[in-house]
């Protein structure tokens, strides 16, 4: 006889609890149902999501095109591994490619695979062209970076918890400051230095946004020692910081970008690595590769989503959203004690909370936020990222931006 569960939370904490890793601490709530930018419960209660899956669901959840294209691809062909060819993969590749204006992509998953593939690209492009011996290559990463949990990414964090006893790690990285050009330029003095790999703003770090023309100095000094800059937009890309990419906002051209996330619309795992022939020609049959990297249901998905970021124009409605949400709530939270600053650029914004990392503040604001009917999660202890879809409404904004502001007052 199979169970039936009475639709209460409690049931899935429980089974998460005993049958899954714990891996996560995940808010108190159970989601059942996503549609746009509103989420439901197990118990029907109504959220606006203001995490959007860690920015993988800009164009809204359960978008009908993305939908749409999800289920008529899977009717006929899922996957056909890269063994052979199929009528999806190249039609998205010129669509990629010309969107981005770069020769070539290599399709992967995720978005550390997508990290994985730019690091591997950049060492062989260093022992292929820039002449660095074997075994030599150094990839510089500023400290408070975040691109994955595999061994390769954790090797590049400074925070513990990444890669505490996950040792021994990888070889052949420097760790700098985020947001120094004199420190980047010492590393890039080593001819041995092959790429600098960096988020144009600091995700997981808290939305950290460096200053004016730091992402055009990294493309100077990149020039200027032949070093390539490797873009990780997997996060602030597609339009999340109100650009399609946040690279876009200064004369900061990536050699080597990457995509993840809302490249499929947060409906299955797409990632993508784009670069020019120079570099990308660096990588030959067999030398890499994924069995899913490709496949052509991530392709159609993935087609579907960009084209709704396009149709949907929004880079532009970030852009012009997130200048609302952040003028709305400096002006209503300049004075609360509990705030000490507000920042983020397009719809990628985050508010720190004046209190230790340690202390539970951030996150019992996270459940009194739930509590009324927002949801959002802290990063790094007292850090409230806040980044709702990108199709929000002014009026669903606005009437978040009221939730925000009722919780952070009533506090
Ligand atoms: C989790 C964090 C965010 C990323 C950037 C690559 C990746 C990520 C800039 C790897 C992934 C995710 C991982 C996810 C939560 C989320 C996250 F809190 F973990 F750090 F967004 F800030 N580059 N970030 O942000 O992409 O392999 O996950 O597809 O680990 O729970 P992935």
């Amino acid at each position: 006889m199979k169970k039936i569960y009475p639709e209460s939370s409690q049931n899935f904490f429980d089974l998460e609890y005993n049958f899954g890793a714990h891996n996560y601490s995940p808010l108190p709530v159970v989601i059942k149902r996503g549609l746009g930018v509103n989420l439901w419960d197990v118990e029907g209660v109504k959220y606006f999501d203001f995490l959007s899956a860690y920015s993988a669901v800009n164009q809204g959840h359960c978008h009908p095109k993305i939908i749409n294209a999800l289920l008529t691809q899977s009717n006929s062909l899922t996957l056909t591994s890269r063994a052979f060819y199929n009528d999806v993969l190249g039609i998205y590749e010129e669509y990629i490619t010309n969107l981005f204006k770069y020769d070539k992509v290599l399709p992967m998953n995720t978005g550390v695979e997508g990290g994985e593939t730019a690091v591997k690209l950049a060492r062989k492009w260093g022992y292929l062209k820039k002449g660095i011996p074997e075994n030599k290559a150094r990839v510089v990463f500023p400290k408070g970076n975040f691109w994955g949990r595999t061994l390769a990414a954790i090797s590049s964090s400074d925070d513990p918890i990444s890669y505490k006893d996950y040792g021994p790690f990888m070889p052949g990285y420097d760790l700098i400051d985020y947001d120094d050009l004199n420190q980047l330029e010492e590393k890039f003095k080593d001819p041995n230095t092959a790429a600098f790999m960096v988020e144009p703003i600091q995700g997981e770090a808290g939305v950290i946004v460096p200053s004016e023309g730091y992402l055009s100095g990294i493309r100077m000094l990149c020039d200027k020692y032949n070093v390539l800059f490797i873009a990780d937009e997997v996060q602030t890309g597609l339009a999340r910081t109100g650009k399609l990419l946040a690279t876009d906002y200064e004369e900061a051209r990536p050699d080597i970008l990457i995509l993840g996330k809302a490249l499929s619309g947060g409906v299955l795992p797409s990632s993508a690595v784009m670069a020019n022939d120079e570099i990308m020609l660096c990588i030959q049959p067999g030398e890499h590769g994924s069995t899913f990297g490709g496949n052509p249901l991530a392709c159609s998905v993935s087609k579907a989503a960009l084209e709704v970021i396009i149709e949907e124009n929004l880079s532009q409605k970030a852009y012009e959203l997130g200048n609302l949400f952040r003028k709305e709530l400096k002006l209503s939270l300049s004075k609360s004690k509990i705030v000490s600053s507000i920042r983020g650029k397009g719809l990628l914004n985050a508010i720190e909370v004046n209190d230790s990392p340690e202390s539970k503040t951030a996150w019992n604001i996270c459940i009194n936020l739930m509590k009324n009917g927002l949801l959002a999660k802290p990063t790094h202890g007292n850090i409230i990222r806040f980044a709702p879809p990108l199709i929000i409404t002014k009026e669903e904004l606005m009437k978040s931006i009221n939730i925000i502001i009722k919780t952070f007052n009533d506090f």
